[in-house]
């Protein structure tokens, strides 16, 4: 039966992959009705009869998605590590460009030269790249300025990025990433400074929607992340960590204890890690590109992840060193052939478990009543087709908060 609804507007005549439940759920000749920016109905064609709306548009034929939810970047940053990648390449090791003053530390020293309106600009046409893809949720990260001005900065950076693109963007505080030159020899220091000033000013200022570490031999102990995660609590931010990339520290259920809203990367995530996040709700976050561009051979334990039913997400790790990607499509291609996810797992990673693991699921990465009306039509046959081309840019219609871009 026919319900009378008035909206703004109704997208109409493509397959509805709605990723409900985190699964296709197919509605087939679908159409979707819009008011003030939410999904108000959502149905086949054939039932939205009496549904009046402004605007009417009719694909006639494609499908339609949510809105791409990207949940780990560092897409702000100075300079860029091309000239590393070369060396590499070359048969330099890692190591010995960190020796050379490379690495992480050459993308903060870059960072902290950059003007504010150098940071955003240089992120902002990399955030381009990817919202042409279909990305409208976005997480981004600091973690690159290591001292109090630099984080901050960065942080504004996001902020003032997220008014300028058509996507809704949240703001990782990631002090904790690296040894900052300065504390080399006391990083408890670092960890001191960031809960005692840094945390604090950044609540009080609003920059920031949460709060990440890197738990690693060459980053911080569990024991810092531990105490860097009850101040991180205690001021009110929910917690996320990068853990088990190189080694396994028991970073996935230390981040589980804290409840974090999820664990990343997880090559060498133990079943204890994978049971403690079962528990608590926390989303594992796979990174195939940074798998790839280390040339990583331990594959994150996804069987585990499957058997203990932990969402998994996926996202593109944007970032200088380890994942300069540019594509969340592609990374959803590697998903599939490096780790072996079906292509309807990895688009529930990069919708609805995406949207999860910013503590976003309630409004955002399926296509339901009640959520933000952000989507994507895409003129193609079936959803798999997005995780099957590779690279290219495939053409869509982006809708963000019902307003095509
Ligand atoms: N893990 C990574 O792969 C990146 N950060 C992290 O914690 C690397 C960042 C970089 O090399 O610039
Ligand atoms: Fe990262």
């Amino acid at each position: 039966m026919a319900i009378e609804i008035r909206c703004d507007s109704v997208w109409a005549g493509a397959d509805l992959v709605t990723m409900r439940d985190g699964h296709y759920n197919l509605i087939e000749d679908g159409a979707i009705a819009v008011r003030q920016g939410k999904i108000v109905w959502i149905g086949p064609r054939a039932e939205s009869i009496a549904i009046q709306a402004d605007e009417y548009t009719d694909f006639g034929g494609g499908i339609i998605t949510p809105g791409l939810v990207d949940c780990h970047t560092h897409l702000v940053f100075g300079g860029d590590r091309s000239h590393e990648f070369e060396q590499r390449l070359k048969g330099v090791s890692y190591a010995e460009i960190a020796a050379q003053g490379g690495g992480i530390i050459s993308t903060v020293r870059a960072t902290r030269a950059a003007s504010l309106d150098q940071l955003v600009s240089s992120a902002r046409w990399r955030a381009d790249r990817l919202l042409a893809e279909g990305v409208t949720t976005l997480e981004i990260k600091s973690g690159y300025g290591l001292d109090e001005d630099s984080e901050i900065k960065m942080l504004q950076a996001i902020r003032l990025l997220a008014q300028q693109i058509p996507a809704d963007v949240r703001a990782t505080c990631l002090a904790a990433h690296a040894i900052p030159p300065e504390f080399k020899h006391h990083p408890d220091g670092w960890i001191d400074t960031i809960c005692t000033t840094l945390l604090p000013k950044v609540k009080a200022e609003n920059l920031a929607d949460a709060v990440d570490a890197f738990c690693e031999h060459l980053a911080f102990s569990p024991a810092q992340v531990e105490r860097l995660f009850t101040c991180a609590q205690a001021l009110g931010f929910p917690v996320k960590l990068h853990a088990e990339q190189l080694s396994s520290l028991g970073g996935g259920a230390l981040a589980a204890r804290f409840n974090a809203l999820s664990a990343d990367h997880l090559e060498y995530a133990a079943e204890s890690d994978v049971q403690a996040m079962a528990e608590h709700g926390t989303v594992a976050v796979l990174l195939p590109g940074a798998f790839y561009l280390l040339r990583e051979t331990q594959l994150p334990p996804i069987d585990l992840f499957r058997r203990y039913n932990v969402p998994m997400a996926l996202a593109s790790d944007a970032n200088p060193g380890t994942s300069p990607a540019l594509s969340l499509r592609l990374i959803l291609n590697m998903a599939c052939t490096l780790f072996r996810f079906t292509p309807e797992e990895a688009l529930a990673g990069v919708t609805l478990y995406g949207a999860k693991a910013l503590g976003l699921a309630q409004s955002h990465g399926s296509l339901e009543t009640g959520k933000v009306a952000n989507f994507v039509h895409w003129p193609l046959a079936r959803p798999a087709e997005l995780v099957y081309w590779l690279g290219g840019q495939l053409p869509c219609d982006v809708i963000y908060r019902g307003e095509k871009q």
